[in-house]
């Protein structure tokens, strides 16, 4: 069954109290974070954490990347406490698990999960799976940190806890570009009162391009491809690892840059994974969409295992498929739509 979406609000309420009741009445919680993290899922995170710290709880973050403290996320308070790795998933009363679509999302402790005694799933993804023991899932929000912000009560809220939900809601609606609704600044109304400093935040979260590989950018652009209104870029493993840089950084400056193109209306980022030269059947490629609005780019990543999104942001894995055969499924999903 699909939940209510957007939730209703005496459904939401009545979820609401549910939270606070297993808050209150648990002592050991677990919050877990997608893989391929992005702003969103380790902010909420994070806040959601500061904000049961303050409660007097124990708590622990997951993500299934360890360096998260060493990564672009560092200057997020408590991101030197997430761990990677849990031994007993069974000791916590409940388990949180933020910004998923579909339970497989947070990689490798996905089986550990079946061992929980209670799984909260709280997310903005409008094809959510509810997977939960108890879902929380409204896509009209914008961000998984403008969902978490509502759980809060008001007066636990600190400046920490606001720096990382305000960084979250900035980063999943492209800096107030898409998304967006009256609650989204309203969320950010009330964060800055707590002293947010939006500068410094837009500061921490643009990673600087290396001068030594701004030619490989260039390269990367001068090899794009158009098609129709659609646009693409095609980066194999040596580029990727090349550009030195977060996966998730690449796909946003590609797409950014892309978008701005006169007459662009969808944006491709093909990824190789895997390619086998001898055997196609062995190849994968990740493709992330991106549409300037009124072409759902999720109704052509639903159309492979696993593939979901938004209709504005959608993403798939395509395998056992040439990169030619690859191309040719996106024209032809521009041919009916554009
Ligand atoms: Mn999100």
């Amino acid at each position: 069954m699909k939940g209510l979406l957007p939730m209703n609000a005496e459904e939401y309420a009545e979820k609401r109290v549910k939270v606070h009741k297993k808050v209150r009445e648990g002592n050991n919680f677990l919050i877990v974070t997608h893989a391929g993290p992005d702003f969103d899922t380790i902010s909420s995170g994070l806040a959601w954490a500061l904000y049961l710290i303050r409660l007097g709880k124990n708590v622990t973050v997951y993500n299934e990347r360890g360096n998260i403290f060493e990564s672009k996320f560092g200057f997020l308070p408590y991101s030197n406490c997430m761990v990677s790795s849990i031994s007993d998933i069974s000791s916590f009363d409940a388990v949180f698990i933020l910004d998923n679509g579909a339970i497989s999302r947070v990689g490798r402790i996905a089986e550990d999960l079946k061992g929980a005694k209670y799984l909260i799933n709280i997310d903005h993804h409008e094809d959510n799976d509810l997977f939960g023991n108890l879902n929380i899932i409204d896509d009209q929000a914008s961000s998984t940190c403008e969902l978490i912000f509502g759980l809060m009560e008001e007066r636990f809220i600190n400046l920490d806890i606001a720096n990382c939900l305000y960084t979250g809601i900035n980063s999943d609606t492209g800096s107030f570009n898409y998304k967006v609704s009256s609650r989204t600044f309203f969320v950010c109304s009330k964060l800055l009162s707590y002293g947010v400093d939006v500068e410094w935040i837009k500061e921490c979260m643009n990673t600087p391009i290396d001068r030594d590989k701004i030619d490989l950018w260039g390269m990367i652009y001068t090899k794009r491809e158009h098609y129709k209104s659609l646009a693409l870029v095609y980066l194999d493993p040596e580029t990727i690892a090349g550009l030195n840089f977060e996966p998730e950084e690449i796909k946003i400056n590609i797409h950014s840059r892309l978008r701005s193109i006169d007459g662009v209306k969808i944006t491709v980022q093909i990824q190789a994974i895997k390619i086998d030269p001898e055997n196609p059947k062995n190849n994968q490629f990740r493709l992330s969409l991106r549409s300037k609005g009124g072409i759902a780019v999720n109704k052509f990543t639903h159309r492979y295992p696993g593939g979901g999104g938004h209709p504005l942001a959608a993403g798939c894995d395509v395998f056992g498929k040439t990169l030619e055969e690859v191309k040719q499924d996106l024209y032809k999903f521009a041919d009916q739509n554009l």
